[in-house]
């Protein structure tokens, strides 16, 4: 069983140097693929992760603090969206999507408010086996109850698939108009990034490859209408 957890480590370490990683690069409506960076704010570190837990990068990414050039997609409430990754997503870990609303445009937001979660990919367990949502494409749909507005739609894959190296956060925002939302309080629970993450916090440290029969995705527990 050690020889094959060490294989499976030095798999992942190989597979780590090696080939591309994955960005998060796509919005759409519906189930489309969209255009990279139309409404997906364009990134600076090529493929690279996030690690730093105090980093405002992991808000939208390096590069992604504000969207001098992205657009702003509009989209009802209880509309479905897409992001599509130039790669899918490989290393194993929990896929998240949060939501934070603008105070006035979006493209000029730098993410530094409250945000709340609307949707985790947590593993599934079944038979001592845990299943990984890894996809190039995740969808989904925006909220019913929220106010309209215009918010950062942000997408993030926590990579933790090297139990004991630092976990890697491949992070990415779009831009959306949120029209005929027919909440006009404040979702909850909100907290702010950085700090909605801790490296005690369970699914950080989380070792995927030993006795691993349960999971708690890092983050705030989902908002529902
Ligand atoms: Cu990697």
């Amino acid at each position: 069983m050690k020889n094959i957890v060490a294989l499976v480590a030095a798999t992942a370490l190989a597979a780590h140097g090696s080939s591309a990683h994955y960005i998060f690069q796509a919005l759409a409506k519906g189930t489309a693929k969209g255009v990279p960076y139309e409404y997906v704010r364009r990134n600076t570190n090529y493929n690279s992760p996030v690690t730093d837990l105090s980093s405002p990068d992991l808000r939208c990414n390096v590069g992604g603090a504000h969207g001098g050039n992205t657009s702003t997609l509009d989209l009802g409430a209880g509309d479905p969206f897409t992001f599509t990754l130039d790669t899918a997503v490989y290393h194993q870990g929990p896929v998240s999507l949060y939501m934070s609303k603008a105070p006035a445009a979006a493209a000029d937001y730098d993410g530094s408010g409250d945000w709340f979660k609307i949707n985790d990919w947590a593993p599934v367990f079944n038979g001592g086996q845990a299943t990984w949502t890894l996809k190039d494409t995740y969808s989904y749909t925006i909220p019913r109850c929220i106010p309209s507005g215009e918010y950062l739609l942000r997408i993030q894959s926590l990579a933790i698939h090297n139990p004991g190296a630092t976990p890697q956060w491949y992070v990415g925002c779009g831009q959306v108009r949120v029209v005929g939302g027919s909440g006009s309080g404040s979702p909850r629970p909100t907290v702010k990034i950085p700090g909605a993450f801790k490296a005690t916090d369970p699914g950080y440290t989380a070792n995927i490859y030993n006795n691993f029969h349960s999971y708690t995705v890092p983050g705030p527990s989902v908002f529902t209408c």
